[in-house]
């Protein structure tokens, strides 16, 4: 383990000279092995000799949620099926999810980064890690899973929901690490309080919350009311999943593990990089992954980044608080909804018409999404039992498409408010 922590030391220069033969080397491998990027890399007349220097970056063309779709499931892979040991996959644009893989290497690899982000909290053996991101094809749960069994912790694969058991598990098992979204951290600290417990109660120490935004207002009040130290950790599942980044006790900014994932910052419109200090929409470039490699892969996720050396002693570039997204995801209860899913999905269902507008709200520290939907005349007509019965349709074709569960309200004919110029869809109340 202790290598880790060097890794995570050795000064820029060093590191850059070798993240500069990692991206060489991707670049072979992604115009010999995936027609999309030999394809775009012609087109950008760029040849693997041509990288000369980490600046070079900049010349290469860049990937899109979209690229994943258009190939879906496995026309981004950069090795034979054989060589593939797991695969994962989170919502995308349609309905059909973004799948993607993993050699033994690239879980490997995973485990390694995964360390480094349980080891930024001191953890390590002897503590009880009360994993409580979803298992699944979701990477939160075995992303933890396998980084708390590196580090030699003993790990508690709760995953999520059913509280009352969480709260025992919690404090029989002498949890001493809670790994899950924050808002769903926010509602066991209720349900932890409603208990008649207090933080003394427990052991725990330490939290790695991420998979949605947060605010230090919520920082606050989960050091407080969990009487722990509250960790960012940012990550997505095109990237490798959670690793990408996480932040150390300063929690001044979350470092990277730039040595496997190259980070850049460029203005969302020009798509041009940004000095540093300067708000843009976040960029990576994976060095070392065997099975989906990425080329500058557009994260729409808006942040700023620094090099200038930590506090702690690692020499890794950190970027700030994900400030908000250069398109409309939502993350609803930690499932990442695209209105445009939605829609879709309504548009599949007879008797409603293409006029809804989408409530989020936070109840009790937990999201609920609302969906109010016109009706068409014929079904307003029949009554309310034919409008409770669309509405059970509805909230089943939601449920189907984006894997959560709506509150449908079928409101009667011309009742969502048009608008005139972009159509507001979405109310989030959350903010
Ligand atoms: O959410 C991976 C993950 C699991 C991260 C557990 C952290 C903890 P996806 O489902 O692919 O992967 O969603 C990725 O979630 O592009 C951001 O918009 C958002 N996101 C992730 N972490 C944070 C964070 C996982 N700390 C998308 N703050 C990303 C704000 C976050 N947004």
């Amino acid at each position: 383990m202790k290598e880790l922590a060097v890794i995570e030391r050795i000064p820029r220069a060093e590191r850059a000279a070798r993240q500069l033969h990692r991206l060489k080397g991707l670049i072979t491998r992604l115009s010999e092995r995936v027609p999309l990027y030999r394809d775009r890399l012609r087109d950008a007349g760029v040849q693997p000799g041509d990288i000369r220097s980490l600046a070079d970056l900049a010349r290469l063309p860049f990937t899109v949620k979209d690229d994943f779709r258009q190939t879906y499931p496995y026309g981004l892979l950069a090795v034979p099926m054989e060589e593939v040991i797991r695969v994962h996959a989170s919502s995308g644009t349609t309905g059909k999810p973004t799948v993607v893989a993993y050699t033994r290497q690239d879980v490997d690899t995973w485990s390694e980064v995964m360390a480094r982000t349980l080891m930024a909290g001191d953890v390590g053996p002897g503590d009880v890690v009360h994993n409580a991101y979803g298992y699944g094809l979701f990477t939160g749960g075995l992303g933890f899973h396998y980084g708390a069994e590196r580090v030699g912790a003993a790990v508690v694969p709760i995953s999520g929901g059913f509280t009352d058991r969480q709260l025992m598990a919690l404090r029989d098992l002498g949890s001493t690490v809670l790994c899950c979204t924050p808002s769903y951290a926010l509602h066991l600290a209720e349900a932890i309080e409603e208990a008649g417990l207090k933080p003394k109660d427990l052991k725990l120490r330490v939290g790695f919350f991420g998979a949605e935004p947060w605010t230090e207002a919520m920082r606050d009040a989960l050091q407080t009311r969990l009487g722990i130290m509250a960790l960012n950790i940012y990550g997505l599942s095109e990237v490798i999943g959670p690793g990408v980044s996480v932040e150390c006790p300063e929690r001044d900014g979350m470092h990277v593990a730039e040595d496997h994932f190259l980070p850049e910052i460029v203005d969302p419109a020009t798509l041009t990089p940004v000095p540093e200090g300067t708000v843009g929409e976040l960029v990576f470039t994976t060095l070392t992954k065997e099975a989906l490699p990425v080329l500058r892969y557009r994260t729409r996720d808006l942040t700023s980044m620094t090099t200038e050396p930590c506090r702690c002693g690692r020499t890794l570039a950190r970027i700030g608080r994900i400030m908000g997204r250069s398109d409309d995801m939502l993350i609803i209860r930690g499932v990442n909804v695209y209105p445009s899913q939605i829609e879709h999905a309504l548009l599949q269902v007879a008797d409603v018409e293409p006029h809804y507008l989408l409530v989020v709200r936070r109840d009790n520290a937990l999201d609920t999404l609302e969906v109010r939907v016109e009706v068409g005349t014929a079904v307003a007509a029949a009554g309310t039992a034919a409008m409770e019965v669309l509405a059970a349709r509805v909230r089943r074709k939601i449920f189907e498409t984006i894997g959560l569960t709506a509150d449908v309200s079928i409101v009667p004919p011309k009742t969502v408010e048009r608008s005139t110029g972009k159509a507001q869809r979405v109310l989030d109340l959350r903010k």
